[in-house]
């Protein structure tokens, strides 16, 4: 089944996205994910000025060895840029062959381990009263797990606060790095209160998740965990940079809320100590940006041995087809935690056409052959790329924090 073409599309429906297509001499087509927020063209570029040219002619059956060619041939291992595009070729190979099969991929992986894949929802509020609320909404919409972000009184910008106009949060808003402001102690301060006016308005029959971006020290982190245990969090998300994977050991030693962490890595290198060591309870990494299908159930398998779980990212800023992708692989995997679902701003739905479905706080990635997203190239023409970045964190003195 020899590739005939594979190209980039680059474009922007309600925000920009990166897709791979890649067509075979069957006249069967796949589509990967290949979006990496903030740094759309690098990746863009690495496939098709680096990659593409070389996928011409490749028997597109042979998913493993083209994850070998690209992941040892490129000599300059790992890294986000990389390993998004060798993960955009992954699933779209997955596509083709799902496609070819007349089956969708999770039936390839091994079939249903579950029923459904329990997914949680964003809500966010300038205030604890505005927080209520949007909770109260994804309650009703059915969701089983919400995760909580406040704006933090004294801070003018905070992380994770959706617009009041309904519209999905999107932190990557500005032509230039947007400048947040962050100031540990007072954050530190008040994410107890928030977590236990969640407590107090919604009880504890309601998973109630918290994204801590990155932004503690080891010890704050610790000393944030053992201040939210009586609210029993499902998890605390990226609680301090995971560069340093030993840090963790210091969380551990001073709380057992759960920790999740892994949306920024790319490889089972980035995460292997955090999971031998038993430091962390989920990992968080993504199918479109830890080298696709292939080496995202390397990474959960590794997990498994270790007693730690499934949390994929999920964020808008992961198009419909790394959503779609990471469905099938929730599906078919015996370590599944829970998946990240935030949704994606309209009018993605003119230029992805999705299959899977939500009910009742689980979603199924449907059974249309392959991954089951059909893109829209022409629709995907009327959105150009708009050059977007994420925000930069600055502490209340000026230095660079992380965002
Ligand atoms: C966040 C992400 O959803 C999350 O857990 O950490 O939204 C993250 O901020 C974005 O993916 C960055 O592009
Ligand atoms: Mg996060």
């Amino acid at each position: 089944m020899k590739i005939t073409d594979a190209r980039v599309v680059v474009s922007s429906p309600g925000r920009n996205y990166v897709t791979l297509v890649i067509e075979t001499e069957d006249g069967i087509t796949g589509v990967g994910d290949a979006t990496l927020n903030g740094r759309e063209l690098a990746v863009a570029s690495y496939l098709s000025e680096h990659l593409c040219p070389l996928l011409i002619g490749r028997d597109a059956r042979r998913i493993e060895d083209a994850w070998q060619y690209f992941y040892k041939g490129a000599y300059w291992r790992r890294g986000p840029v990389t390993m998004t595009a060798i993960a955009a070729i992954d699933v779209a190979l997955w596509d083709i062959k799902g496609k070819a099969a007349g089956m969708p991929v999770y039936e390839l992986l091994g079939g249903a381990a579950r029923e459904g894949v329990m997914v949680y929802g964003h809500a966010s509020g300038t205030t604890l009263e505005d927080l209520s609320a949007d909770f109260q909404r994804h309650l009703d919409l059915g969701y089983k797990a919400i995760r909580a972000q406040a704006a933090v009184p004294g801070l003018d910008k905070t992380y994770g606060i959706a617009p009041v106009d309904g519209k999905l949060y999107e932190p990557a808003s500005s032509n230039v790095p947007q400048e947040d402001t962050w100031e540990t102690t007072a954050y530190l301060d008040f994410a107890p209160k928030m977590m236990a006016h969640v407590r107090e308005q919604f009880g504890y029959g309601v998973h109630v998740l918290h994204d801590v971006h990155h932004r503690l020290t080891p010890i704050e982190a610790g000393r944030l965990g053992a201040s939210l245990e009586q609210y029993r969090p499902f998890w605390i998300e990226d609680p301090t940079p995971a560069e340093d994977q030993s840090a963790f050991r210091l969380i551990r030693q001073h709380t057992t809320t759960p920790v999740a962490v892994g949306e920024v890595f790319n490889s089972i290198w980035d995460c292997q100590q955090l999971i031998t060591e038993r430091l962390i309870d989920y990992i968080r990494t993504s199918v479109s940006h830890a080298g696709g299908i292939t080496h995202l159930r390397r990474i959960f398998s590794l997990a498994d041995l270790y007693g730690v779980r499934s949390g994929s990212h999920g964020a808008g800023d992961l198009s419909p087809v790394s959503f779609a992708a990471a469905l099938h692989v929730d599906m078919s995997i015996p370590n599944f935690g829970i998946q990240e679902h935030m949704g994606h701003r309209d009018p993605a739905g003119e230029v992805f056409k999705t299959s899977y479905t939500f009910t009742d706080g689980y979603m199924h990635p449907g059974d249309a052959p392959g991954i089951g997203v059909e893109f829209d190239e022409d629709a995907a023409a009327r959105f150009p790329f708009d050059a977007k970045y994420l925000p930069v964190n600055r502490r209340l003195d000026g230095s660079v924090h992380d965002w």
